[in-house]
């Protein structure tokens, strides 16, 4: 199994996704960490789950396919392997289409 679950990687997606925004306004990784760290969950906060929703669907059509999450989780210090992201796709993707949408992704998160 792939580090410590997927709300795990997914926290670790937010921080990158938010440290790359927050790098425009001077603040370093430490500091967005240790603000993470003293913030509230990010499942709890709403902002939070659309930026990390906005985080995978790069093309921004409102669903993320699992090249997206291929390419996002590359960049990742932790490579998750082709059965990480099927096990990740087959978690999230409750009605089975074969892509996440918004609404999946919150369940997800929020669950
Ligand atoms: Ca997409
Ligand atoms: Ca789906």
């Amino acid at each position: 199994m792939f580090i410590n679950g997927h709300g795990y990687l997914l926290q670790r997606v937010v921080e990158q996704q938010l440290c790359q925004q927050l790098n425009a306004r001077q603040i370093d990784f430490q500091q967005l960490l240790e603000r993470l760290a003293s913030s509230v969950p990010v499942n709890t906060d709403p902002e939070l789950l659309k930026v990390s929703f906005q985080a995978f669907d790069q093309d921004r059509n409102g669903k993320i396919t699992r090249d997206e999450i291929r390419s996002l989780l590359r960049n990742l210090e932790d490579r998750p392997t082709e059965q990480d992201i099927d096990d990740m796709i087959r978690l999230l993707d409750t009605n089975q289409d074969g892509e996440i949408d918004y609404d999946e992704f919150v369940k997800m998160m929020t669950s």
